[in-house]
């Protein structure tokens, strides 16, 4: 059961749509007598339906000013009032916003004598247009082939990861792939990286990592890091932030995420890209505002984007193990158990 409590302040905003309609109607049935009385008024002007749609605008406009409140006033669950359903109940009119929470990344620089992290956060359609590897398709297991390494941007030309010439036009910029999702009375805000090309112990073209914001009563609490196949819990208020944001450090090669801070190339969380002591061919010191793909319904600044295909080959010929171009099949996140059920913190 709701509790009148959660909803007092809100009664006004959720019943905004059905009582401007009502208004509207009634002005409307009025028409007739409104131009009556101009006319006796000796006023020459006739009110038209249309007007009514300005009314309507003015009204939605002010209301959408009026409304405009903490992003998370989402009201805490209660018994038999789940988080997802009072959630689900305003959806429409709380919009959540994944900038709130989006990290500042730093990559391994050319610390331990290598050149630091090749390849950062982006689409996974970064290249439709490609058939790299020559079997007739373009798809993503062309991806390691048409990534141009130690380059960030939204339109590139050059030499691809395995050696062929003439790739691009590629979209690397900063990219992430956002997730709302609820355990117990958390909401849980998913961010998960693409990743096109994996070099570490277990060579791979694609990967996935990961973090999740676990919110509770509309302040973070938690935040889950992936590393490799585990997850590291830690506490939101002991992690490095800026201005707000969390700070995450993520290792060279195998993109698995750390708490700590990297040398190499600095991605902010507005965008804004530093090379420090990375190596970082395009895009230093310019700004790419992050592209956030979204499929859900209640999210702001989001573009959608096509869930497919729902497995990842994480073979690729260039690997002297796992060389096999659609071996070592991999779900794709919407399909995996924690893209809706995230584990508890
Ligand atoms: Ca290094
Ligand atoms: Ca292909
Ligand atoms: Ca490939
Ligand atoms: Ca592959």
């Amino acid at each position: 059961m709701k509790s009148s409590n959660d909803f007092k302040d809100q009664s006004y905003c959720s019943t905004i749509p059905v009582r401007h309609k009502n208004l509207i109607i009634a002005l409307y049935s009025l028409l007739g007598f409104f131009n009556k009385f101009l006319k006796k008024a000796g006023v020459k002007y006739d009110i038209k339906p249309s007007h009514f749609l300005y009314i309507l605008i003015l009204l939605h406009l002010f209301a959408a000013f009026s409304c405009k409140k903490e992003e998370f006033l989402i009201p805490k669950a209660e018994e038999g009032n789940t988080q997802e359903n009072v959630y689900q109940d305003h959806q429409d009119i709380y919009a959540i916003s994944p900038f709130k929470f989006l990290a500042t990344l730093t990559f391994d620089g050319r610390d331990n004598f290598d050149n630091g992290e090749s390849n950062f956060p982006q689409s996974f359609t970064f290249n439709t247009t490609q058939d790299a590897n020559g079997d007739g398709v373009n798809d993503v297991e062309d991806n390691l082939e048409n990534l141009i390494n130690y380059s960030i941007g939204n339109n590139l030309y050059g030499y691809g990861r395995t050696g062929l010439k003439n790739r691009g036009s590629n979209d690397q910029r900063p990219a992430v792939y956002f997730h709302l999702s609820n355990v117990g009375s958390y909401l849980v805000y998913e961010f998960w990286f693409y990743y096109p090309d994996n070099h570490w112990l277990n060579d791979h073209e694609h990967d996935r990592d990961t973090y999740v914001v676990y919110v509770l009563n509309n302040s973070p609490k938690y935040i889950k890091i992936s590393s490799h196949n585990s997850f590291q819990t830690v506490s939101w208020s002991s992690i490095l932030k800026e201005n707000g944001h969390p700070k995450l450090g993520v290792d060279g090669g195998s993109h698995a995420m750390k708490t700590n801070s990297e040398d190499g190339v600095k991605i902010r969380y507005t965008g804004q890209i530093s090379r420090n002591n990375g190596t970082l061919l395009n895009g230093n010191n310019k700004t790419f505002p992050w592209k956030i793909y979204s499929n859900d319904n209640n999210v702001s600044g989001a573009t959608s984007y096509r869930q497919f295909p729902n497995i990842f080959y994480y073979g690729d010929p260039e690997y002297s193990t796992n060389s096999n171009e659609y071996g070592s099949p991999n779900d794709a996140p919407w399909i995996r158990t924690e893209w809706n059920n995230p584990p508890m913190p």
